[in-house]
């Protein structure tokens, strides 16, 4: 049966759920990272991408209160923040003299904001960064926003596209199983929710990316699910750019649970290339994983490594140990240093010439 598998993936074939399974169950790291190396190398050669970023989040306030999250703040608490646009701006302006080619904008679901604060946000940013791509706002703040402003998930994207939103980040999706959603984010939207909101952004022609919460209290059959709905999806709209399957952080949190060692990192990254042959791309994301793991992970399926990022607060307020920023020529040295070609890369993953 193992064997078979293998045939079919050395040939190009795509796996059921089940034999995805089998092959997780029964087959070794050096199965697992044999065949997501060839995989990876088929799509993309030994080029690995990343990209000049900077993150903003914009509050941490948080009407929710996923167990796992480290970030988010109650009105009133001792470090909670929200920025005002021009505060924004600031910050964006604050780095012209760099090269950045993406802003990755997320926050909490900050129900002080009025919905006009995020389209003047998108165009704000995309006024003072015109060159740069504007990556913002999950499906979960999408569907916050849709129901404050009492309008649909289209209304609003189509809000932010007016307003120069370019993509949206794969944040939020976590665990798709209900009943682990019901522990882990009971008032977040559910996954079937998360996966429309996706749907609807590709078909009103918005790329997006897509990202697993992994290594916490889930099981191989939740993880393999999750991957399934998100390739069912793609088999439909093609519209996401990207996988990342971002390992639980598990300081500061409600939830306790230990995080995945180095080998089910390897593991889950090997898999989810192998798996998901419709979606170009998976990231590494050095901030969860740590740059080492991030480098080893290019030998397992990962063709991306983010980006310069800094600073990031989501993943450090759960304990990362990882830097909150790396310069370009830190991310070009791990990734030439791994014996892999960087490339360095816009949000659509177009090569950028610098
Ligand atoms: O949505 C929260 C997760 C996400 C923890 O789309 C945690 O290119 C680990 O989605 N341990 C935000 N993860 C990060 C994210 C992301 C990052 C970089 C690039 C892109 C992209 C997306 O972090 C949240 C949540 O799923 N998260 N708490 C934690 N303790
Ligand atoms: Fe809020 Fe997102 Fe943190 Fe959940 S993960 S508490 S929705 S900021």
């Amino acid at each position: 049966m193992l064997a078979s598998i293998i045939d079919k993936v050395t040939q190009n074939v795509r796996l059921s759920a089940d034999e995805a399974m089998t092959l997780v169950m029964e087959g070794d790291i050096h199965d697992l990272g044999r065949l997501a190396l060839q995989v990876r190398r088929r799509r993309h050669g030994d080029k690995a991408f990343f990209v000049y970023n900077q993150h903003i989040n914009y509050t941490n306030i948080c009407q929710n209160a996923c167990r796992f999250c480290a970030f988010s703040r109650r009105h009133g608490d001792k470090g909670a923040y929200v920025l005002s646009i021009d505060q924004v701006v600031r910050e964006v302006q604050s780095r012209s003299s760099e090269p950045i080619r993406e802003l990755h904008v997320v926050g909490g679901l900050n129900p002080d904001l009025p919905y006009t604060y995020y389209p003047s946000l998108v165009q704000a940013v995309k006024q003072a960064r015109p060159e740069a791509s504007v990556k913002a706002f999950t499906a979960v703040e999408v569907a916050f926003l849709a129901e404050r402003g009492k309008m649909t998930p289209y209304q609003v994207l189509e809000d932010l596209r007016r307003a120069g939103l370019d993509a949206l980040p794969g944040g939020g999706a976590e665990v798709f199983s209900p009943a682990l959603r019901k522990q882990l984010c009971p008032e977040k939207i559910s996954g079937e929710a998360w996966l429309n909101i996706h749907r609807i952004a590709h078909q009103a022609g918005i790329p997006s990316n897509a990202t697993m919460l992994f290594g916490h209290v889930e099981s191989w059959e939740d993880r393999i699910s999750h991957l399934l709905a998100l390739r069912n999806l793609q088999d439909q709209t093609g519209g996401f750019l990207c996988f990342i399957p971002l390992p639980y952080q598990p300081r500061n949190n409600a939830l306790g649970a230990q995080g995945p060692d180095g080998l089910d990192i390897m593991r889950m990254m090997a898999v989810s290339r192998i798996f998901l042959d419709n979606i170009p791309h998976l990231k590494a994301y050095w901030v969860m994983t740590g740059v080492k793991t991030a480098q080893m992970a290019l030998w397992y399926g990962a063709d991306d490594m983010d980006g310069t990022v800094t600073e990031e607060r989501i993943g450090h307020a759960a304990g990362a140990q990882s830097p909150k920023g790396l310069t370009r020529t830190k991310l070009v040295q791990a990734i030439s240093q791994s014996g892999f070609a960087p490339v360095e890369r816009d949000s659509r993953f177009r090569a950028v010439i610098c």
